[in-house]
């Protein structure tokens, strides 16, 4: 009992009579995860870690011994919680879905990128699934409500010219917290505080990983996005908007039309139509964050 109540358990001793369970703890286990994504190729192996460096890390080791794709890893908390290009992520033991997912998919190196934006859409469409309000994607792949930043995606690749080895899509979702570092509280939010209400994070992952399967499979028909472009761009939050394009020599500004079929972004700059690839590039509002 003791061991329940510190697993996050609420726990109450009816004299005589025994013990009743009034509220079943937040704990995410990959016994839970695997029965309830039974029926789904994504989440069948799983891995639970209470505390781990990165989530991507721990993918990435499972990944070069071998483990198959759809192989799922989860932390609790993370202490070198990574985002891109050498940036930190915040995350917090129990109050969020730090979790990686290893992908093998046969397109080249070169179409990796748009798993990126496969993965947004899938996230997106997930939280919505389970918490009912509308969710958008800044272009690649932050997921933001209410204009700030409620998940982050970091997409990892082991490929030789031709092939792809392995895909590690580790995914950061702010789900329970109710605060965050200074640094961070102007554009970071969580489910949590948008809805006012606490949200069960094996709910989410098991939307999230359904709707992952349709979304990768739906992409792998025709390695680009074009079947899924329409979707993407109605959750674009950049659409119709003036971007802040930051290169690594210059920036410009211009006005955000959508993606095209390979996921870059468009801007009409003096007229002409550019098209923005990710990686190169990041893209902000002109008046902050999004
Ligand atoms: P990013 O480079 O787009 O975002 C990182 C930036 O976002 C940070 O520099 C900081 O400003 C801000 N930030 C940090 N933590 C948070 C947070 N919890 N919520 C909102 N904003 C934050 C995004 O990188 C990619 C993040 C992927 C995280 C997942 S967690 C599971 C997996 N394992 C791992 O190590 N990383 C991924």
């Amino acid at each position: 009992m003791n061991q329940l109540r510190e697993e996050g358990y609420q726990i109450e001793s009816v004299p005589r009579r025994g013990y009743r369970l009034i509220e079943a703890a937040d704990v995410l286990t990959a016994a839970e995860c695997r029965s309830r994504l039974a029926h789904c190729w994504f989440g069948n192996t799983v891995e639970c870690f209470d505390e781990t460096d990165s989530t991507n890390i721990r993918a990435k080791h499972l990944a070069e011994r071998g483990a198959p794709e759809g192989t799922l890893v989860t932390a609790e908390s993370q202490t070198n919680g990574k985002g891109r290009r050498g940036r930190h992520w915040v995350s917090p033991p129990g109050e969020g879905l730090w979790f990686s997912l290893i992908l093998r998919p046969k397109i080249g190196p070169y179409d990796a990128s748009m798993l990126t934006l496969v993965a947004a859409l899938a996230v997106a469409a997930g939280i919505e699934d389970v918490c009912g309000f509308p969710v958008q994607i800044k272009w690649p792949n932050d997921i933001v409500v209410s204009g700030k930043k409620v998940v982050g995606i970091l997409t990892e690749l082991s490929a030789e010219a031709e092939e792809i080895h392995y895909v590690i899509v580790g995914i950061g979702i702010n789900v329970n917290i109710s605060e965050f570092p200074d640094e961070i509280s102007k554009t970071a939010t969580s489910l949590y505080l948008e809805s006012g209400r606490r949200w069960k994070r094996c709910d989410l992952i098991v939307a999230i990983m359904r709707r992952m399967e349709e979304y990768y499979g739906t992409y792998l028909k025709t390695s680009d996005l074009s079947v899924l472009r329409e979707e993407y761009t109605k959750r674009l939050v950049n659409l119709g908007r003036e971007v802040r394009v930051l290169g690594p020599s210059d920036e410009h500004v211009g006005m955000c039309e959508g993606i095209d079929n390979r996921g870059e972004l468009l801007v009409r700059r003096n007229g002409e139509l550019e098209t923005i690839m990710s990686g190169e590039v990041s893209v902000q509002g002109v008046y902050g964050y999004v």
